[in-house]
């Protein structure tokens, strides 16, 4: 991999839960060495594969952002039962796991970093991404909240660690993303999916606007509850 062009790094994880796939990685794995272009600037993707695991997940992150000093990262993560691709607003300082993870951690009640700050903020432009997808055809909208497994840990870690140590200027964020159409076709009843194709298309897309917009775009938007 040359180091010529700046690096979007974009994360996704292993299977876990039972499942036998994950589309973050898919989706991940599918945009490695693209070459995304937006407003005259350039970046390839550097993909990332993750283990479902407290602790290990962000340190692996944590390393690669050390290693690549990417522009931006975009860290991507399974939410069943989700209707479409969710940019994340905010991550809390809290471990809190309704199942094992694939380590067999279970965290209850934990902060994810002593003496961190109660969350952080996405430093990517969500709404714009948001914007972007949907123009791309995909169902896309803002989430407040990335739960408190694995993902949250990951994108809290990911966010203190460019506060605190990363490369200077590195943004960062994490989108969740809804099951796929083979995953819902399981018997544990109807659930909504997004094809991979579309997911993919949806992901470049978003990455495209993390390009596009050092700030994000002013736009309505949030939840009333
Ligand atoms: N989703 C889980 C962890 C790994 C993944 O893809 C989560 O939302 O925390």
């Amino acid at each position: 991999m040359q180091h010529d062009l700046s690096t979007l790094l974009v994360t996704g994880f292993e299977p876990f839960g039972g499942d036998t796939v994950n589309p973050s990685e898919l989706v991940a794995a599918a945009l490695h060495g693209s070459v995304v272009e937006a407003r005259g600037r350039q970046a390839r993707v550097v993909a990332q594969r993750l283990p479902c695991a407290f602790g290990d997940a962000r340190a692996r992150l944590a390393a690669a952002v050390d290693e690549w000093r990417p522009v931006a990262v975009l860290a991507l993560g399974l939410a069943a039962g989700r209707a479409g691709l969710t940019p994340e607003r905010v991550a809390v300082n809290l471990a809190d796991a309704r199942i094992a993870d694939n380590a067999g951690g279970q965290p209850a009640d934990q902060p994810v970093v002593s003496q961190g700050p109660a969350a952080y903020f996405t430093t990517l432009p969500v709404k714009a991404m948001v914007a972007a997808m949907r123009a791309a055809g995909a169902p896309a909208e803002l989430s407040l909240s990335a739960g408190s497994f694995v993902c949250n840990e990951l994108f809290y870690g990911l966010m203190h660690h460019l506060a605190t140590a990363g490369p200077a200027a590195c943004r960062g964020g994490f989108m969740h993303l809804p099951l796929l159409p083979a995953q819902a076709a399981g018997p544990a009843g109807l659930r909504p999916s997004v094809a991979l194709d579309l997911q993919v298309a949806a992901a470049a897309a978003a990455l495209q606007a993390v390009l596009a917009h050092e700030h994000d775009i002013a736009a309505a938007g949030g939840s009333i509850a």
